[in-house]
């Protein structure tokens, strides 16, 4: 007879949390939210660690390199996603480890044989209004001067005027040496009152421009997830088919971690690409595997040597694979029994093992729920679907600004290996949606609200971390009733405001 489980699947809506003490120290301010995103050792320190306990899905419509870098100067990461062929995944992951935060690769340049009219032209097309003048035109060529608005006047200037006869040439230039800090590029830009510093090397050769204003935006940026060559942090998704030839490639980029993508993972194809890659490239590369909703999945995933393990089937706001297939469980609830399952192997190896809680999110509060209920961590793919860092295009929907958000299951993005049970590998039926999602403005200024609700409710409950929050919060089911009583009831609403849901 199949075996049935005593409790009801539940997610996140159905609970909420029990204010604790307050005590003086516990303020806003003086909350962390670091969180170990790989397994270690009792009494050690995880290897790798967030600064802010999220990362974004590996989805098409959520990872590429400009979401990781953004996400990663705010003290998260991206998995770029590994539905695409290797070398362009490995391309944007090599994007990451070369962006250094206030150092610009110039995307802006022309010859000093060009025009004024070319100048005005490539203005307008890039946005950009420093435009470097190289020996061939390229970012990378022997920099001959550069050009900005206080070169030319556009209503009096001859349109075919060369650039050599306008341009600030090389020679009036003051430039920084390849190889200095952000720092030391500052003081210059400060010394010398400029807007913007080309830093080139020996060969006169243009590396990078610095800007006044970026320098600015970095020291805004405390919570920045880079190594120990101040290199961002980035991860990639990876399926149980290419790995022998997509993990060389991505090593090669400098990927940080990686992470098997699949929406069931309790599979021996998991077990085998995680004994392949460590045995292959050594303990110290890091995998994560999943999705898993219970204990047994957990338990098989850990030993066969994930560095952390991803919750949930079924829960992402794109995804259908419950009604088509008819699996699954409640968010909440597999993170209760999996958080569990990660504590019973601590207790009984010494090793912590991570749990990400993967889909699901809608409001805020759901992340707190999430992270009390004893995920480690968080993937989202429709909250950061919605900001100007994701790769899809924002469209005017009935009046609204929407961005496109599509799941990894949908006929739009084909990603067969995500659903591969084996067999055929052609995805026979549809997992996922293609949908809009309201568009939400910029990464950073979303995820400052959103930190400062977390750290608030963490606030409310007395408690100063993560792990003081998973031991110590009190989190209470709600009857439906009492869910109606949570929102405003009883009144008529002045005006209709959306929730950030
Ligand atoms: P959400 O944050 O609720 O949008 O969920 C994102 C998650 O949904 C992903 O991290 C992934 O686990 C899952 N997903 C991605 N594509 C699909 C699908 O097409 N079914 N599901």
């Amino acid at each position: 007879m199949a075996k049935y489980l005593e409790d009801i699947s539940r997610t996140f809506s159905e609970y909420l949390l029990i204010p604790g003490l307050t005590t003086h120290e516990c303020s806003p301010s003086n909350i962390l939210l670091k969180a170990p995103l790989v397994k270690f050792r009792k009494g050690e320190q995880a290897p790798i660690s967030l600064n802010v306990p999220f990362v974004s899905a590996i989805m098409q419509s959520v990872s590429d390199h400009n979401m990781a870098i953004a996400l990663a100067r705010n003290g998260g990461l991206s998995f770029i996603f590994g539905s695409q062929a290797i070398e362009s995944q490995a391309e944007m992951v090599r994007k990451v480890k070369t962006y250094k935060a206030g150092f610009v690769v110039s995307n802006a340049n022309l010859t000093p044989d060009h025009t004024l009219r070319n100048v005005i032209e490539l203005k307008e097309r890039s946005g950009h209004g420093t435009i470097g003048i190289t020996e061939d035109g390229t970012s990378q060529g022997k920099l001959l001067g550069i050009v900005t608005g206080r070169d030319y006047r556009v209503t009096r200037d001859d349109p075919d005027k060369k650039v050599k006869e306008f341009m600030t040439p090389f020679s009036k230039l003051i430039t920084g040496e390849f190889g200095i800090s952000i720092t030391e590029a500052n003081d210059i830009i400060w010394e010398h009152k400029l807007n913007c510093l080309p830093i080139i090397d020996k060969e006169q050769n243009l590396k990078y421009f610095v800007f006044r204003k970026d320098y600015e935006n970095h020291k805004e940026n405390p919570n920045e997830l880079s190594d120990d060559n101040m290199k961002l942090l980035v991860g990639a998704g990876i399926n149980t088919r290419d790995y022998k030839e997509r993990v060389p490639r991505l090593l090669e980029a400098g990927v940080d971690i990686m992470c098997i993508d699949s929406s069931d993972g309790f599979s021996e194809y998991q077990k085998d690409t995680l004994h392949y890659i460590k045995s292959a490239f050594g303990e110290h590369v890091k995998v994560g595997a999943g999705n898993v909703v219970d204990r047994d999945g957990f338990i098989y995933l850990a030993e066969a040597g994930a560095d952390f393990v991803k919750v949930g089937v079924g829960g992402g706001s794109i995804c259908i694979t419950r009604e088509q297939k008819g699996i699954g469980r409640g968010q909440a609830t597999a993170l209760i029994e999996v958080a569990a399952a990660r504590d019973e192997y601590f207790e009984k190896t010494g090793i912590y093992v991570p749990i990400c809680s993967d889909g699901g999110i809608v409001q805020d509060y759901h992340m707190v729920l999430a992270l009390a209920m004893g995920a480690d961590f968080l993937m989202m793919g429709r909250y950061f679907a919605r900001f100007d860092e994701s790769p899809t295009r924002k469209l005017m929907v009935n009046g609204n600004y929407m961005k496109e958000y599509w799941g990894e299951g949908s006929n739009r993005a084909r990603n067969w290996q995500r659903y591969d049970m084996g067999g055929s590998e052609n995805l026979k039926f549809e997992e996922g949606v293609d949908s809009f999602v309201p568009y939400a403005g910029k990464l950073k200024d979303n995820l400052n609200i959103t930190l400062g609700k977390i750290k608030s409710t963490m606030s409310s409950c007395g408690v100063m971390d993560l792990n003081d929050l998973k031991r110590n919060a009190k989190i209470t089911l709600v009857s439906s009733t009492s869910i109606i009583e949570g929102g405003a009831h009883d009144v008529v609403v002045k005006d209709n405001r959306s929730t950030n849901g």
